[in-house]
């Protein structure tokens, strides 16, 4: 087999931490090269301080590692999008072009842009949201994720990019904090729960939304990742479900364990955002097209997560 050298961009981020680990496992510690703004607090394996918006050092990079594949995850996520459009609209849309295009010029074989349940708005149906359903999202990030899907299609028509995607609902892990969106709320419970204290929720207990555990969306990326060409039909980017909760329903779930636990619902301005995006998520393309299957409910999900962060705060 050829040997693959592959770059993940933002791989400092709560999906990053994770991925990285079972990349090198794949590929091996010495093909793996890890990328973001500054180096991690612990040594993971390769490394390079990069600066995804700058074309040139990006290319360096490709060059110096001979890279094959791309995971560009570094992105301004939808919270802290909103506190400056503009910002966020660049770093999100600067970085992917960057890719896509330096991509195409050193002819790396595949390349992973993810996008999300934000690309969904007002006009999508909440419950089921089809594959094709209209978008047109409330918040920054969404818009950006639209127009990284588009991109990412063009640039596999125009240029036969192998630029592979899925729109992943709110990732749940214990591996490190979520940066800057809408669903953390579901990380955070778990910190507060397994430490004994009480949970302030910015969100409403009946906000339904979709959500995945850490091991479905690896999962989920690399059968993608690893599918052959001819099984892959959606080029934009393919909506993924894992489960549905609410934040009462996750409350619930978590007083399984630690019956005194308490949540105190607080809604923000992220409510809105929330009540922008889909309830449920029709996924049946990727399970059609490469045989996608999640193994994780809210139970399942809720032990793992509590097993993994009392070993932490031990
Ligand atoms: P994150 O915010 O945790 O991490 C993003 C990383 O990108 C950070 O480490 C940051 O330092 C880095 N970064 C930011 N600007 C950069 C730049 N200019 N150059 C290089 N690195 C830069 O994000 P995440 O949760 O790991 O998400 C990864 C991808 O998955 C993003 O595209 C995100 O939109 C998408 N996604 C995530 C979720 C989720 O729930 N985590 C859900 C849907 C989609
Ligand atoms: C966010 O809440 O912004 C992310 C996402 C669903 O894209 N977790």
């Amino acid at each position: 087999m050829k040997r693959e050298t592959i770059l993940v961009i933002g791989a400092n981020g709560q999906i990053g931490t994770a991925l990285l680990p079972q990349l090198q496992n794949r590929y091996g510690v010495n093909n793996v090269v890890a990328a973001d703004l500054r180096k991690p607090l612990t040594d993971q394996g390769l490394f390079e301080v990069l600066d995804a918006t700058k074309p040139d050092a990006l290319t360096d990079v490709i060059r110096r590692h001979r890279v094959t594949q791309i995971y560009h995850l570094a992105a301004i996520l939808s919270a802290k999008g909103e506190s400056d459009p503009l910002w966020a609209w660049n770093l999100n849309m600067q970085t992917v072009l960057n890719v896509l295009e330096v991509a195409r010029l050193h002819n790396i074989k595949k390349i992973f842009v993810p996008s999300s349940i934000a690309a969904f708005g007002e006009h999508a149906p909440k419950y089921d949201t089809p594959q094709t359903a209209f978008l047109d999202p409330a918040t920054v990030y969404g818009i950006s994720k639209v127009a990284a899907e588009n991109w990412s299609l063009y640039y596999h028509k125009r240029y036969g990019l192998d630029v592979r995607s899925l729109r992943y609902p709110g990732v749940i892990s214990y591996q490190s904090m979520p940066g800057g969106g809408t669903t953390d709320y579901a990380v955070a419970i778990f910190h507060e729960a397994v430490q004994g204290h009480s949970f302030d929720c910015f969100l409403a207990e009946d906000t339904l939304l979709p959500m995945i555990y850490m091991d479905d969306a690896l999962r989920a990326t690399l059968e993608l990742m690893e599918a052959p060409e001819s099984k892959i039909s959606v080029r934009t980017s393919y909506n993924l479900a894992g489960m549905s909760f609410t934040p009462a329903e996750l409350t619930a779930s978590i007083q399984a364990y630690f019956p005194n636990f308490v949540t105190h619902y607080k809604p923000d301005f992220r409510q809105g955002i929330a009540d922008s995006w889909p309830k449920t998520i029709d996924d049946s393309v990727a399970r059609t097209d490469w045989g996608w299957q999640p193994a994780f409910d809210l139970p399942r999900m809720t032990k793992e997560m509590i097993a993994n962060l009392t070993t932490v705060y031990q």
